[in-house]
């Protein structure tokens, strides 16, 4: 009884731990400027000709004399992120409520396999697809992940329901890149979804790639780098 008692009390204390430095993470960081998806037309969907936004990003695997590295709130987080991944040009991103929204990303980074193949699929867009290179899946080999763009909601939200998982293919490690190291043929995926009402979420990566407690520490926990605010106004 008591080992079963000490054996808890070590596995709340652990949680508990993780989800401070979480925690503490996030809430002493700056935000990044807002990028706004753009609305141009309108969009025939299952719920009706609605406004079409649309946004793109990228993601390198590093910062290069072509791409500036994220801001960082010190010195000592600049030493510590370099080098790490991230979403550029930002990771604070708004986009219209009642909208249709198609977000393009541009992926640079190797990659490798993802510990919950759950997120090799994906989930939350208009039809389950998204383009990979012009090509319409439902997924991707859960070995070939180079990050994802996962949103979610706040736990205590009493917000409408939004999720949204993109799994963005890895580049091979041999690919063929240009003087800064990015691949000259990234990956590109296309995909689209519905918004409801407004609401405020974030966003994050859970593709393990960043570094410290199971490659989640770092970059993944950071706004700016792999993680930020997702706003339907
Ligand atoms: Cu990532």
């Amino acid at each position: 009884m008591k080992r079963a008692l000490v054996t808890l009390l070590a596995v709340v204390v652990g949680v508990a731990i993780v989800a401070g430095i979480a925690v503490f993470n996030s809430v002493r960081q700056a935000e990044p400027p807002t990028l706004a998806a753009e609305v141009s037309g309108t969009m025939d969907t299952p719920q009706g000709t609605l406004p079409h936004a649309t946004l793109e990003l990228a993601v390198y695997p590093n910062s290069s004399a072509k791409v500036p590295p994220p801001k960082t709130p010190s010195q000592f987080a600049a030493n510590w992120l370099s080098g790490q991944p991230f979403y550029h040009p930002s990771t604070s991103l708004q986009v219209p409520a009642n909208s249709a929204v198609t977000i393009t990303f541009i992926q640079y980074d190797s990659g490798g396999q993802i510990y919950n193949p759950y997120f090799a699929d994906v989930h939350g867009t208009m039809d389950g697809t998204m383009t990979v290179n012009g090509e319409s899946v439902t997924g991707i080999k859960p070995s070939e992940v180079g990050h994802t763009f996962t949103v979610h909601q706040y736990p205590e939200s009493t917000q409408p329901d939004f999720f949204l998982s993109v799994p963005l293919k890895m580049n091979k490690a041999n690919a063929k890149t240009d003087k800064d190291g990015y691949p000259v043929n990234p990956q590109k995926i296309e995909v689209t979804f519905i918004t409801g009402d407004p609401g405020t979420y974030v966003w994050n990566c859970e593709f393990p790639c960043g570094d410290m407690y199971q490659e989640f520490g770092g970059p993944m926990q950071t706004r700016g780098w792999m993680a930020g605010t997702f706003e339907v106004v």
